[in-house]
Formats: structure tokens, sequence, C-alpha cells
């Protein structure tokens, strides 16, 4: 039996712009796997030392990479983290980067419970475009799409254009 090539995909973009409610719901859609990259660092304790300002624990970069390299190597992964500039530029086929409106973005961070400090920060992240212009310095620019992710409506556009989008990389790839 020959397997099917399938692509692998990063999701990035502040926290809250709803990588993960596009990433569950494309997985349930396509049969690709979704990985939470802050939850397999939990699980893994994939953690090498502690942020005192942001108090939560940081990344072990290197093992994370080391922890998905076989998985990706296979294809077929849809990755979900609001960062993007350790892994391998080699292991991804498409970047997309979610967008929230600065409101919006505040209201939804509001009520996962974050204050002070770290709302701000994360808040002024979206408005700096921060993690856009860390995926267009770590990719190929022609890899790298923005999706507008405000509503129920850019989620579901989302949702069928990425899938039309895997549909096409298999059709050109197998
Ligand atoms: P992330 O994984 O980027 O941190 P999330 O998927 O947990 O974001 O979403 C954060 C919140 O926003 C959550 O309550 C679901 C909501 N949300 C996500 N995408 C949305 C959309 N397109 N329209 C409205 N609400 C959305």
């Amino acid at each position: 039996m020959r397997i099917m090539k399938r692509p692998n995909i990063l999701l990035t973009g502040t926290p809250g712009v709803g990588k993960t409610t596009l990433g569950k719901e494309l997985s349930q859609r396509t049969g690709l796997t979704y990985i939470n990259i802050g939850e397999l660092a939990k699980e893994g304790q994939l953690f090498d030392g502690f942020d005192e300002e942001y108090q939560c624990p940081i990344l072990d970069e290197d093992r994370v990479v080391d922890e998905l390299e076989d998985q990706m190597m296979d294809g077929g992964m849809i990755v979900d983290y609001h960062g993007c500039d350790f892994f391998p530029e080699r292991w991804f086929h498409i970047v997309f980067v979610l967008r929230t409106d600065n409101t919006n973005l505040y209201n939804r961070l509001e009520s996962r419970g974050y204050t002070g400090k770290k709302l701000q920060d994360n808040v002024q992240c979206e408005i700096f475009q921060t993690i856009y212009e860390e995926a267009m310095e770590a990719y190929k620019e022609e890899i790298v799409h923005q999706l507008p992710s405000n509503d129920p409506d850019d989620l579901e556009r989302n949702l069928e254009q990425i899938s039309q989008w895997i549909e096409q990389w298999m059709k050109d790839n197998n």
C-alpha cells in the first residue's frame, strides 16, 4: 500500500486569535493531526526554567523540536503555537498567521482571565503584528498567509479555504 503524502500546516498568531478553535475543527474535517505545543510541553514537561515576569514556565524549544521531528517527517500535522521562529523551516508547507481586531482580542483575553501587563502585552503583540513579522522572517514569504479571525464567518471561511488548499496539495504531491 502506498501512503498518501500529506502537508504540515503551522497555525500561529497572538494568544486568543483562535488557533486552537481553527486547528481542532480543521483536524476533524480533514483527518490531519492537531498538535498544541503548549499542551505537548505540559504533558512532557518540556520546559527549561521559569519566567518570573509572566509567572509561567519557559518552553524548552530544542526538546519540543526533537519530540516532534519523526511525526513531522511523516506529514499531515497541524501545529498550533503563539511563536514560530524556533521550528525548522523545512517542517512546514504553509504558515497561517491568524489576526484579530484589538477590541475583540482584548475582550477574549479578558474573559480568559488575563489582566494587567499580561493582557496589555498580548494586545500590543497583535497591534505591532509581532508574530506576522516573526513568520515573515522565519519562512519564505510566499508560504505565509494572514487570516482574519474575528467572527464565526471568518472561522468558516478559513476552514473552507484551508481544506481546499490541503486537497489541492495532496493532488499535486501524490
Ligand atoms: P488561541 O488558540 O489562538 O489562543 P482560541 O482558539 O483558544 O485561541 O480562541 C480564543 C477565544 O476566542 C475562544 O473563546 C474562542 C474564541 N474564538 C476563536 N475563534 C473565533 C472566531 N473566528 N470568532 C469568534 N470567536 C472566536
